[in-house]
């Protein structure tokens, strides 16, 4: 298992922190995220092997949101 904390840009409400919640807890391999509004960032525990930051980034800017990897 791997943490890595993401900065997000973007995120104005609790809302957005449930949807970039929402968006990386359905990929495969992402255990547990934590998503904190004040301090802009995302902490992700994942399984390495099968998932990682690209993948999380890209979903991040789907749902609308600014990832800086
Ligand atoms: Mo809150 Mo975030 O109403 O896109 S959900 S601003």
């Amino acid at each position: 298992m791997q943490t890595s904390i993401i900065p997000i840009k973007g995120m104005t409400c609790m809302g957005c922190v449930r949807s970039i919640k929402n968006v990386l807890e359905q990929i495969p391999g992402v255990m547990s995220t934590e998503v904190s509004l004040e301090d802009a960032q995302v902490t992700i525990q994942y399984d390495a092997a099968i998932t990682g930051i690209d993948q999380f980034k890209q979903a991040i800017e789907e749902a609308g949101f600014e990832a800086f990897i």
